[in-house]
C-alpha cells in the first residue's frame, strides 16, 4: 500500500500580503512534497489562510471593509502568488469555510465532554499582533509583547479555558519517546524546557470583539452566543477540517503521517498547544515539526516601516522562480536564520548554476555532438570507470539522508558533489584526447558517465528546481517519476543507450543586478553604463593592444531595429528587437533610454555584436548588444555611412 502524507505550511494571516518569509515556508513544503512523491508516497499539501480574530478585524476597519470582504481580497492574493509560483498544493484551507467552522465547534464539545473545557476569568496582558497572552513573567520591558516587542492590552473578561497543565506530564513523556519530532534537534530542547518550566491553562475564547467562530449552541451553555473561539484554536484545527474531521472523515488517513513547517515564532502554537489539543481529541499526533529561522535583509528583521521587506513576485519576475527556489533552500541552512542579498543571489545563480550545472550539461551535448552525433551508451561506464561510479552512488546516498533529517542547505552541497564529479573527469580524462589516442570506447565510456550523473542528480534537483531539473531529464531522454526515481536512484541503475536533445542554455549569466536596490536604480548594461570608459577613451589611453585574431573572435553585425518600447520600472532601459537576418529577430535590451525615444529608433540600422553570452536585464533576456559611443555629451548609437543588408559582417 502506497504510504498517505501529509504537509501542511503555517495558515498565512490575512492582514498582510505575501513577503519572502511566506514564500520561503510553502516552497520549503512543495519541496518535500515533490521528493516524497519521487519516493513513491501519495502526498496531499495543505496551505491557507488565517482569518479571524482581533489583528484582521482591526486591519479591516483600517481599510473601511468588513472582515470577510477584506479577507476575501488578500486571502485571493496568497493562492494567486502559490499558482504563479506553481507550488503544487492540494487543499488551500480559509478558517472563514463553513466546513472549517463546523468542524472547530465540534472539536469543542469533544474537549468539554473529555473534561477539559471549564469556564473562567479572565485578567491578563495579549498581544494583538501575536494573538498571544502573557504571564507577567513572561513579559518584556514596558509590559511589551516578549515576542514581537510591541506593546501588551491588559484583557479582562470572562473566558472558557482549555486545561492545557493536565497535558504536562504527557507532552513530557511524548517528547521523551520521540526525540527527533522537532527539527532542528535544539528547538525540541527549547520546547522541553518551556514544557517543564510549568504549563497555565490557556484561555481559549473571547467576548470583547466578534470576528471568530462562534461557540456552538448548548443548552448546556447559556453564554455561548457571547463568546468566540481564541484564533489560534481555531487555527490549529485548519489542519484537520479540510481533511474532513467529525464530517465525512473521507481523507483522515492522511492525518497518520503529517509534517508541518513552521516559523521559530509559532513553534511554541504547535508543539505545546496543537499538540495538547490534539491528545484531547484522541487524535493521532504528527510525525515532525519542521521549524525554520528567518529570513533578514542586511542583517536587519523585514519590516513595512523600515521598507526592507523582499517581495517575491518581484524576485521571481527579475531571476525566475527556479533560482529564487534554489538561493532560498541553498542560503539559509535549516533552522537558522539567513539574509537576503541580490549579490549572493547574482553569485549562486553564476557559479552554482550556471558553470556547475548549466555548463557541465553544455560540454556533455557539445562533445558528444562532435564524438558520437549525440548517441549515448552507458554499456561500458562500469567497465571503465568503476570507481567514479561509485562516488557517485555514495553521494546519492549521502544527498538523500540530508532530506531525511530536513536539511535543504546540506541535501544540495551533497547534490553538488555530483556536479563537481562531472566536471571533475572531463578535466581528468581529457575525451578529446582519448579520441585523438584512438580510445573510442572509452571516450563513450567517459560521456555515459557524464550523462549518468546528470540524470541521477537531475532526480534529486527535481524537489528544489523542478522545471530545470525536467529540462536536464529531457536532454537526457527520460522523464522524472517516481519509476525512473526508482531504477536510476534506488536501484542504481544506468540510462539506456540514447541519443541527447539539444536544449538552451539554463542558466544565462546575470552580469549586474536585475532588481532596484531599495530606491536606487542600478540596472544598466556596463558598457554604456561605465563613465571611466568614456574617460579613457576621450584621453586615447589605448594600452590594451590585441591582435587581428582578437579582434576576429567579436562577431559584429548591421540589423535594423523593427521595435522599441521602454522597459517597465526602468528608466534606463529599452528593448529592441533587431533584424540580423536571422529566423527570428534579436531581443535587445539596451541601456539608452535616456539618450533616445523608442520611435526615434524605429527602421534605424545599428551595429551589434551578436556573439555576446545572452544575458538577463530586469528579468528580460538581451541576446546582443548595440554599439555606442558615450561621453558628457550624451550618447551616438554607432551607425554605417550607407545602408547594408541585415546581418552583413562588420569588420
Ligand atoms: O503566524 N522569515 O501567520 P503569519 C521566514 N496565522 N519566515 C517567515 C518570516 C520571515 N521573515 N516572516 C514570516 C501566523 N514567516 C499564523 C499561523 S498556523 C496554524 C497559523 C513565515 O502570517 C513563517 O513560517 O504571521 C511564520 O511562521 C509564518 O510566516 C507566519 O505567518
Amino acid at each position: 500500500m502506497q504510504q498517505k502524507t501529509f504537509i501542511t505550511s503555517p495558515i498565512y494571516y490575512v492582514n498582510d500580503i505575501p513577503h519572502i518569509g511566506h514564500a520561503y515556508t510553502t516552497i520549503l513544503c512543495d519541496m518535500l512534497k515533490r521528493f516524497r512523491i519521487l519516493q513513491g508516497e501519495d502526498v496531499l499539501f495543505l496551505t491557507g489562510t488565517d482569518e479571524h480574530g482581533q489583528k484582521i478585524e482591526q486591519s479591516a476597519q483600517k481599510h473601511n471593509q468588513t472582515p470577510q470582504a477584506y479577507a476575501d481580497s488578500v486571502s485571493v492574493k496568497f493562492k494567486e502568488l502559490w499558482n504563479e509560483f506553481q507550488l503544487d498544493y492540494d487543499i488551500f484551507v480559509r478558517t472563514t469555510d463553513s466546513k472549517h467552522c463546523q468542524s472547530v465547534q465540534k472539536a469543542f464539545e469533544i474537549m468539554c465532554e473529555k473534561g477539559d473545557i471549564y469556564k473562567g476569568s479572565y485578567e491578563g496582558n495579549y498581544c494583538i499582533s501575536c494573538e498571544s497572552f502573557f504571564t507577567q513573567s513572561q513579559l518584556g520591558e514596558n509590559l511589551s509583547c516578549p515576542d514581537c516587542g510591541k506593546p501588551t492590552q491588559i484583557v479582562q473578561e470572562e473566558s472558557y479555558f482549555f486545561a492545557l497543565s493536565k497535558y504536562q506530564d504527557k507532552l513530557l513523556e511524548f517528547y521523551k519517546q520521540n526525540p527527533n519530532m522537532i527539527a532542528p534537534a535544539f528547538r525540541q530542547n527549547e520546547v522541553v524546557k518551556f514544557i517543564s518550566e510549568g504549563l497555565n491553562d490557556l484561555s481559549i475564547t473571547r467576548t470583547s470583539f466578534e470576528w471568530g467562530i462562534p461557540l456552538p449552541e448548548n443548552p448546556k451553555r447559556n453564554d455561548s452566543k457571547k463568546h468566540i473561539m481564541y484564533v489560534w484554536l481555531d487555527a490549529l484545527l485548519s489542519y484537520i477540517s479540510p481533511l474532513g474531521y467529525m464530517q465525512d472523515s473521507a481523507k483522515m488517513a492522511y492525518w497518520e503521517n503529517a509534517l508541518h513547517f513552521v516559523g521559530k515564532d509559532i513553534l511554541r502554537f504547535h508543539a505545546v498547544y496543537w499538540i495538547a489539543f490534539l491528545m484531547s481529541l484522541d487524535l493521532p499526533l504528527p510525525k515532525h515539526i519542521y521549524a525554520h529561522g528567518w529570513w533578514t535583509k542586511d542583517g536587519a528583521k523585514m519590516s513595512k516601516s523600515i521598507g526592507n521587506v523582499i517581495n517575491p513576485q518581484e524576485v521571481a519576475q527579475a531571476y525566475g522562480i527556479e533560482s529564487l527556489r534554489y538561493f532560498l533552500m541553498r542560503e539559509m541552512p535549516f533552522g537558522q536564520d539567513g539574509d537576503f542579498s541580490q549579490k549572493a543571489l547574482i553569485e549562486r545563480i553564476n557559479a552554482e548554476l550556471g558553470n556547475d550545472v548549466g555548463n557541465l550539461l553544455n560540454r556533455l551535448l557539445g562533445m558528444s555532438e562532435k564524438y558520437f552525433s549525440l548517441k549515448v551508451d552507458s554499456k561500458d561506464v562500469k567497465k571503465f570507470f568503476a570507481t567514479e561510479l561509485n562516488e557517485l552512488e555514495n553521494i546519492i546516498d549521502r544527498t538523500q539522508e540530508k532530506m531525511q533529517t530536513m536539511q535543504p542547505q546540506r541535501y544540495i552541497e551533497e547534490l553538488w558533489a555530483a556536479f563537481s564529479l562531472g566536471n571533475g573527469v572531463i578535466t581528468k580524462y581529457e575525451p578529446w584526447n582519448l579520441i585523438k589516442n584512438a580510445q573510442q570506447d572509452k571516450a563513450m565510456a567517459l560521456l555515459g558517465l557524464i550523462a549518468n550523473i546528470l540524470a541521477k542528480a537531475s532526480l534529486l534537483l527535481y524537489p528544489i528546481m523542478p522545471q530545470s531539473a525536467e529540462k536536464i531529464a529531457y536532454a537526457l531522454s527520460f522523464t522524472i517519476s517516481p519509476d525512473s526515481f526508482a531504477t536510476l536512484i534506488k536501484q542504481h541503475a544506468l540510462l539506456d543507450s540514447l541519443i541527447l536533445q539539444k536544449i538552451p542554455p539554463l542558466f544565462p549569466r546575470i552580469d549586474s543586478p536585475l532588481m532596484p536596490e531599495s530606491t536606487q536604480e542600478h540596472i544598466e548594461s556596463k558598457p554604456l553604463d561605465s563613465k571611466t570608459q568614456g574617460n579613457q577613451t576621450k584621453s586615447a589611453n589605448i594600452a590594451n593592444l590585441i591582435d587581428i585574431k582578437d579582434f576576429s573572435k567579436i562577431d559584429i553585425r548591421a540589423g535594423k531595429v523593427i521595435e522599441c518600447c521602454a522597459v517597465e520600472k526602468s528608466q534606463k532601459l529599452l528593448k529592441l528587437m533587431v533584424d540580423i537576418n536571422e529566423p527570428k529577430p534579436r531581443q535587445i535590451i539596451s541601456g539608452i533610454a535616456q539618450y533616445y525615444k523608442p520611435d526615434e529608433l524605429l527602421n534605424k540600422q545599428v551595429c551589434i555584436i551578436a556573439n555576446l553570452k545572452p544575458a538577463k536585464l530586469m528579468g528580460l533576456l538581451s541576446e546582443g548588444m548595440i554599439l555606442a559611443s558615450k561621453d558628457e555629451n550624451g550618447l551616438s548609437l554607432l551607425c554605417l555611412d550607407t545602408p547594408r543588408e541585415n546581418g552583413s559582417k562588420i569588420s
